[in-house]
């Protein structure tokens, strides 16, 4: 959008007094130059014009070898993100030892089994094939089937699911093969991933991956109706630090059936008849839109975008559930329960609020959390600076309206897109075009998701996949009261004296959804930003200046 870019050189924004253009030239001066071409394209000043449509980002493209990523690989994408949740399934890694141990638990993503009936919760347990130099050169499909027996041995599982890592792509192992081989002879279902680390650019093609699979293998293969009235799924909500506990405890007051979250606090069971439900909703874009889009074709179930990260969003989210039901005591019903559960949480803001009051932020998270989180800062008076993906697509900034101008480049080609059709005896649309549309000029939007650009700041510095190189010269530069990322930039960031908030894993605290989690991380962001324990420490490089080597901070 060549406009805005003559409104920068007409009359700079500021971003927290420096100029944003600047700033962005200071970040890629070191680069060589094709390298700080490519970055150029990824780093975008924000700017809204008024009819919402924001500058194009460059995003989903590959890391340029060198540079050090935040980004994790397809086969954390998939084991980890989307099926790792999941209770009941044993998930087995079929490669070496790291690949699954590294991807086992670190989420901190929590369950509640049904301990009244024996239920199972393999969550505590690392399934691997532990893959050796022999099966490199042999072939590992024999282990694999192996330790598909042994699992079903030892455990009797409803279903076993597989992961390829980076060496099962590269020797050539058939794991679907294997899968339907083991399927037939257990009698229970078994299904592969072909996830290798290396496919796609990021974590992200692991999710569409997950998508496809869990949408193939398993939702629509039950037909029981639970019980309940407004039933729903949730969508891309993974119980990190207990988040789910606390939207399910949201839902149970409301009066919502919850029939399957995707996948936090999940069983099999759930994902089973999820087609069952009336309406999908989705919390994090990124990681599990196909499944949603999948739903609606093949069984007619609408989705709504939500946001339980923020007391407002969380407010506004159970609202629209509620309005798409059309019923007044459901309304009610809501409405009571925000009216009893907001004082507490607006009295903790107002208390804290003094403290946090015009405190800056920079979020460099994932592929939604980066924009979720802004609200919980924005409540509490604080400003983010700058923020970004490690992954997310041009939809996830700039919103789904752009979906039509995203090119598709050979890697994502190699992320193989469903051919799904209406069931035949499945497909029921849940409402009729009529009371879609009186419920679009309502006010609800329908499969829409407005992206995190057109909600900051104008100046606001938006960077894709940004680098370790990128992170350190904006600490420098702008000194801010709290970075929220990752355990990979966590102590480097904290070194430079700044705090570093996870938000993968949250550190040890959470739940941070819905009101309870809005207090809880209200609090927990003013002992953060007031704590003084950060200035008071010197990094190695700050005592010996000669550590620090040509690093500067202009
Ligand atoms: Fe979705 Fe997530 Fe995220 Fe994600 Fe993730 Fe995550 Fe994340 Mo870490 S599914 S995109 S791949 S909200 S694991 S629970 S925190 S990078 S911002």
């Amino acid at each position: 959008m060549a406009k805005v870019s003559e409104d920068i050189t007409k009359e700079p924004i500021k971003l927290d007094g420096h100029n944003p253009e600047e700033v962005k030239s200071k970040l890629l001066i070191k680069y060589p130059p094709k390298v700080a071409r490519k970055r150029a394209k990824q780093m975008v000043v924000n700017k809204v014009d008024a009819d919402g449509n924001v500058p194009v980002i460059g995003a989903n493209v590959r890391t340029v070898p060198g540079l050090i990523s935040q980004r994790g690989c397809c086969y954390a994408g998939c084991k980890g993100v989307v099926l790792g949740p999941t209770r009941d399934i044993v998930n087995i890694t079929h490669g070496p030892v790291g690949c699954g141990f590294y991807s086992w638990l670190t989420r901190r993503n929590q369950t509640d089994p049904d301990t009244t009936a024996d239920a199972h919760n393999f969550m505590t347990y690392c399934f691997t094939t532990d893959m050796q130099d022999e099966e490199i050169i042999f072939g590992g499909e024999k282990k694999l089937k192996q330790a598909i027996a042994e699992a079903y041995e030892n455990f009797h599982p409803k279903a076993i699911a597989v992961f390829s890592t980076c060496p099962v792509g590269l020797i050539g192992d058939d794991v679907h093969a294997v899968c339907r081989e083991m399927k037939e002879k257990l009698g229970i279902n078994v299904f592969g991933f072909s996830c290798e680390g290396y496919k796609g650019v990021s974590q992200s093609a692991g999710h569409h991956i997950a998508n496809n699979g869990v949408f193939t293998h398993v939702v629509g293969t039950d037909d029981t109706v639970k019980e309940g009235d407004f039933k729903i799924n949730m969508l891309g909500e993974y119980n990190i630090g207990g988040d789910a506990f606390e939207i399910e405890r949201l839902f149970d007051l409301c009066g919502f059936t919850l029939i399957s979250t995707f996948s936090g606090n999940s069983s099999i069971d759930f994902f089973a008849n999820s087609h069952t439900a009336d309406l999908n909703l989705i919390m994090c874009h990124r990681s599990i839109n196909y499944v949603a889009e999948m739903m609606e074709t093949k069984y007619g179930l609408p989705w709504l975008k939500v946001n339980f990260i923020g007391a407002e969003a969380t407010a506004k989210s159970l609202r629209k559930i509620a309005e798409y039901f059309e019923d007044e005591k459901l309304m009610e019903r809501v409405e009571a329960v925000i009216a009893a559960e907001l004082p507490e949480v607006e009295q903790t803001a107002v208390r804290i609020r003094p403290r946090t009051e015009g405190k800056r932020a920079m979020l460099f998270v994932g592929g939604s959390r980066a924009h979720h989180y802004q609200e919980l800062f924005a409540e509490l008076g604080m400003k983010t600076l700058s923020a970004g993906y490690e992954f997310a697509h041009r939809d996830d900034y700039e919103g789904r309206r752009v979906l039509p101008d995203i090119k598709i480049d050979a890697d994502s080609r190699n992320i193989e897109e469903l051919d799904v059709e209406a069931d035949p005896n499945k497909y029921l649309p849940r409402k009729s075009e009529a009371s879609i549309k009186a419920l679009e000029a309502q006010g609800l939007t329908f499969a829409g998701y407005e992206g995190m650009m057109p909600e900051m700041d104008d100046g606001a510095l938006v960077i894709d996949d940004i680098s370790h190189h990128e992170t350190e010269k904006m600490i420098a530069m702008f000194k801010p009261d709290i970075f929220c990322a990752g355990i990979k930039e966590k102590y480097v960031v904290q070194k430079h004296g700044i705090p570093l908030k996870q938000l993968h894993s949250y550190d040890y605290g959470g739940p941070y959804a819905g009101f309870k989690g809005a207090i809880n991380f209200y609090e927990e962001i003013d002992r953060m930003v007031n704590s003084r324990i950060w200035s008071y420490l010197k990094a190695p490089w700050q005592q010996h200046p000669e550590l620090a080597a040509k690093y500067g901070t202009d």
